[in-house]
C-alpha cells in the first residue's frame, strides 16, 4: 500500500470509520509536553559518554502489549544510548516491590514503573524520591506529584470503545463485561463504564468476568464461554485489554456465535489485528495507543529528568479508535502499516527530548 493511500485512511479511519456503519471517534489531539531546552540542544555530556542508566521495574510483562511497550523502551533507551535495567515482577506484586527497592538502593540514575498496585509500589516511590531519584510510573498512580505520572487517557480509551458499542447495539442489550479490579489503566476504564451504564440504562450488564495471569486470553475465553452459554441474549462483550477481547473472540468463535455477539476491546497489536480481521471476527473495534511509542515516551520523560529538564507531573497519549471496517477497507495487516495509516499514533512531542534527532 502506498503512503498517500495511508494517509487517506487515516482520514477514513478517524473520520469516517465504523463498526458497522456508524461514524467513529476522531483521534484526540496530543498536547505537548516537551524539556526546556531549545531544539537541537547539546547532548549532556552523561548521555554522549553512555553513562545513563535507568530501571525499569514492571509488573507484568507477558502479551502484545508488553512486549511492544518494552521494544518501544529499548528503541527509546538505545537511541539515547540509556542503559536500561530491565526486571519484571511477571504479576508478582512482590517480586516487582522487591525489584523496586532494589533500584532504589542501586545506582540508577532515574527509575521507570511500569504497572503495579499503588499499595505494593508507593511506599518504595516514596523513598525514591526521597532520595532523589527521577521517578516516571506508568499505569500506576505514584502517590505523589513529585513523580511523573504516565498514562494512555484510559477514559477516553473507554469512551471511545463504548461509543461504537452504542452505535452497533443502538443503546439497549445484555452485554458482558470483562474487568479485573486493581490495575489502574482498568479502574479507570471501569469508571467509564459504570458512567455509561447510567447514561445509558438500555444496557444490561448481565455478566462480569476476568482474570489477568500469565494466560489471560485462554482464562478469558473459558469465563466468556461459560457467560455466552448463562446469557444466550447477549449481544456484546465490553473487554478493555486485547488479551480479554482476544479471549472474548476465542470464545464468541468456539461457540459459533459470531454474527451475533461483537466485542468492543482497548490496545492492539500484529497479532490483534489478524484476529479483528479474519473472517467472522467478533472483535469490531478497538481504542488505542501504539504501545513501542507509549514505551518510548516513558523513557523520554526520564531522560529529561535526569538531565534537569523540567516534565510535567502528568502525561498522557492519546488513543484513536480502530475499526474492524476500518482495517479491512485499508488493507491493514500491521501495527507499522497502521501507524502510518494514523499519524497521531506517535507523539513525538510527549515528553520531547531537545538534544534527540526527532
Ligand atoms: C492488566 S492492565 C492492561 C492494560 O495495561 C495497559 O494500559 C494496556 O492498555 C492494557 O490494556
Amino acid at each position: 500500500m502506498n503512503l498517500a493511500r495511508l494517509v487517506g485512511v487515516a482520514a477514513l479511519l478517524a473520520l469516517a470509520g465504523c463498526s458497522q456503519g456508524t461514524p467513529a471517534a476522531a483521534p484526540s489531539a496530543p498536547l505537548p509536553t516537551t524539556g526546556t531546552a531549545a531544539p537541537g540542544a547539546a547532548v549532556p555530556a552523561k548521555f554522549a559518554a553512555g553513562d545513563v542508566s535507568i530501571a525499569l521495574v514492571r509488573q507484568l510483562s507477558s502479551g502484545d502489549y508488553f512486549e511492544q511497550w518494552l521494544a518501544g523502551a529499548q528503541a527509546e533507551a538505545k537511541a539515547l544510548k540509556v542503559k536500561l535495567e530491565i526486571s519484571s515482577g511477571d504479576g508478582n506484586n512482590d517480586k516487582q516491590a522487591l525489584n523496586l527497592e532494589q533500584a532504589v538502593t542501586g545506582k540508577v540514575d532515574a527509575i521507570i514503573v511500569d504497572h503495579g498496585f499503588a499499595q505494593t509500589v508507593q511506599p518504595t516511590i516514596k523513598k525514591a524520591v526521597a532520595a532523589k531519584i527521577p521517578l516516571v510510573a506508568f499505569d500506576v498512580d505514584p502517590g505523589t506529584t513529585e513523580a511523573v505520572a504516565l498514562t494512555q487517557d484510559d477514559h477516553k480509551i473507554a469512551e471511545q470503545a463504548l461509543s461504537a458499542l452504542k452505535a452497533d447495539t443502538g443503546g439497549s442489550g445484555e452485554v458482558v463485561y470483562v474487568y479485573v479490579a486493581g490495575f489502574a489503566p482498568l479502574d479507570r476504564r471501569n469508571e467509564t463504564w459504570e458512567q455509561f451504564k447510567k447514561d445509558n440504562p438500555g444496557i444490561k450488564q448481565v455478566a462480569q468476568i476476568g482474570v489477568v495471569n500469565s494466560s489471560t486470553a485462554s482464562a478469558v475465553a473459558d469465563q466468556a464461554k461459560a457467560a455466552l452459554q448463562a446469557h444466550p441474549g447477549a449481544k456484546a462483550i465490553f473487554a478493555p485489554y486485547d488479551e480479554f477481547a482476544k479471549g472474548a473472540a476465542l470464545a464468541v468463535k468456539e461457540l459459533g456465535l459470531a454474527g451475533k455477539v461483537k466485542i468492543y476491546g482497548a490496545d492492539v497489536s500484529t497479532a490483534d489485528i489478524g484476529v479483528m480481521t479474519e473472517p467472522n471476527s467478533p472483535w469490531v473495534a478497538t481504542s488505542a495507543t501504539d504501545p513501542a511509542n507509549v514505551g518510548r515516551v516513558a523513557v523520554r520523560a526520564a531522560a529529561l529528568l535526569v538531565a534537569g529538564e523540567k516534565v510535567d507531573s502528568a502525561l498522557t497519549v492519546p488513543p484513536s479508535l480502530i475499526t474492524q471496517k476500518g482495517l479491512r477497507d485499508a488493507g491493514i495487516t500491521s501495527v507499522e502499516q497502521l501507524t502510518r495509516a494514523f499519524p497521531g499514533l506517535v507523539t513525538p512531542d510527549v515528553a520531547r527530548v531537545p538534544w534527540a534527532a526527532s
